[in-house]
């Protein structure tokens, strides 16, 4: 049996009941075996694979809180550091009532290469809990985050691991997570990235996900011949992620017509509203279905169905496995040329193979997504220096950092002999930083 595939045999066998931690590391590693043949004995004999998709370190803890009631609750929490090869981890912290450890290894495992990605000096985790701030009071909110650290603040530290946002984790619980570290730890550190203006975040950190995520599509495009402006984009998602990359989009030019959430999704053949949208999910933390309602060129349709709309490009933001062989199917059959994801791991594996042997250009989150990763390690170094950079020098920084990114990856996958397998690329440069950090550092 080949390297490769002893240690996707050994990850399913040695990690049951973890689908989605099994389906990041097989897209990986099938990727890596054109790298890996090259000098099999040797990787094998260091154990490299195995040391990569084997977490350093898992902290796996309860969170009790009491609730408005007066009822105490209990939520598990977890804390993955994944690898620090090639920096202290950083990744975001997961609340979602889906969240179990497989979910977070597989988040964690695809930030390694994620960060590598991103040419920043940044390891590998992510972390969460299944608790669901849907429905929650600000207070409960404050109850749970204060709990939550109560336990992570032993782990983490500003040149340890530094967590941020990710699905249910925005400004306010990232507010009430720094400040119970400070308070228990009594260090005025940047230990969270994602934070507010008035306490040493950085300004663009809150856009930089779908930013980034626009600025590496323009330049895929651009790359093969075609122009992101005038273009119809389907989007998922009515959050972070989703609401940035609709508003970047429009700035090129470009028109969003949809968005969802967990419970239904929208048409606006106008063009979405983006302050609308804002007003409805930030603000009020309401349904899309307040959206519709203020919205006459608006159509709310209940579940899923953003990807049978017609469109050119189809931008996945919401969450994993969202798009699937049936939705790529109708994506090809609309006409749609190019997908990006801007979510972790949206498109399932087959819907991904079925995309590119259609000749759809297709860029994996690990790419696509870096944006905001590397955002946070920018606000680390204005930590570091204890200072705070306009909006237009991080932007740009930004920028340049998504263009680098596509360019790696493009050029990995012609050295490979993959040219426009832009997941292989990915997967491929984001490893070899890492793996050659992790040889020069010993067996650790
Ligand atoms: P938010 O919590 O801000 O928004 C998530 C959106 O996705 C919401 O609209 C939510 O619907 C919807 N959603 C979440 N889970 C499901 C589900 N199981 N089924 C259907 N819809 C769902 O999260 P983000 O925008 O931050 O994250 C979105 C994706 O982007 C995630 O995959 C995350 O890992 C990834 N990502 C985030 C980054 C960041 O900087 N925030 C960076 C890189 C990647 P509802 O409103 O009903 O909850
Ligand atoms: O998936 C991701 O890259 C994030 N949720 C952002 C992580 C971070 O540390 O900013």
């Amino acid at each position: 049996m080949s390297y490769v595939d002893e240690v996707l045999a050994m990850v399913v066998a040695k990690n049951p009941a973890q689908p989605e931690f099994h389906q990041a590391v097989k897209e990986v590693l099938e990727s890596l075996r054109v790298v890996i043949e090259e000098n099999e004995e040797e990787y094998r004999r260091d154990a490299l694979l195995e040391r990569l998709v084997t977490p350093e370190r898992i902290v796996m803890f309860r969170v009790p809180w009491v609730d408005d009631k007066g009822q105490v609750q209990v939520n598990n929490g977890f804390r993955v550091q994944f690898n620090s090869a090639i920096g202290p981890y950083k990744g975001g912290l997961r609340f979602h009532p889906s969240v179990n450890l497989g979910i977070i290894k597989f988040l964690g495992f695809e930030q390694v290469f994620k960060n590598s990605l991103t040419g920043l000096p940044i390891g590998g985790g992510k972390g969460g809990s299944d608790f669901d701030p849907k429905g929650k009071s600000d207070r409960e909110v404050m109850a749970f985050c204060q709990s939550f650290m109560t336990e992570l603040c032993k782990h983490i530290g500003a040149d340890t691991d530094v967590p941020a946002g990710d699905i249910g984790v925005g400004g306010r619980e990232i507010g009430y997570l720094f400040g119970q570290y400070k308070r228990i730890r009594n260090l005025y550190e940047g230990v969270l990235t994602g934070k507010g203006l008035t306490y040493g975040g950085s300004l663009a950190r809150t856009e930089a996900t779908g930013y980034g995520l626009l600025y590496l599509t323009k330049e895929m495009l651009k790359c093969n011949g075609k122009d992101i402006k005038d273009k119809i984009i389907a989007v998922s998602g009515a959050g972070n992620v989703a609401t940035y990359a609709i508003q970047k989009a429009q700035q090129l030019g470009a028109k969003p017509v949809t968005c969802s959430d967990s419970t239904g999704w929208i048409f606006d053949p106008e063009g979405i509203d983006v302050d609308l949208l804002k007003e409805v999910k930030e603000v009020k933390r309401a349904r899309l279905t307040e959206y519709a309602a203020k919205r006459p060129s608006a159509q709310y349709h209940e579940g899923r169905g953003v990807w049978s709309v017609k469109c050119d490009v189809a931008l996945p933001c919401a969450t994993q496995n969202e798009l699937g062989l049936e939705d790529a199917k109708m994506l090809v059959k609309n006409g749609c040329f190019a997908v990006a994801e801007g979510a972790n791991m949206p498109t399932t594996l087959e819907a991904t193979e079925y995309l590119q042997q259609q000749g759809i250009l297709f860029c994996p989150g690990k790419a696509s997504n870096a944006g905001g990763v590397a955002t946070s390690a920018l606000e680390m170094s204005q930590n570091s220096e204890r200072l705070s950079w306009t909006f237009e020098e991080v932007d740009n920084k930004l920028q340049g950092i998504m263009v680098n990114i596509f360019h790696s990856i493009d050029n990995a996958s012609k050295k490979y002999g993959m040219e426009g397998n832009y997941v292989a690329g990915a997967n491929i440069a984001g490893f070899q930083k890492v793996a050659d950090a992790m040889k020069a550092q010993g067996i650790v």
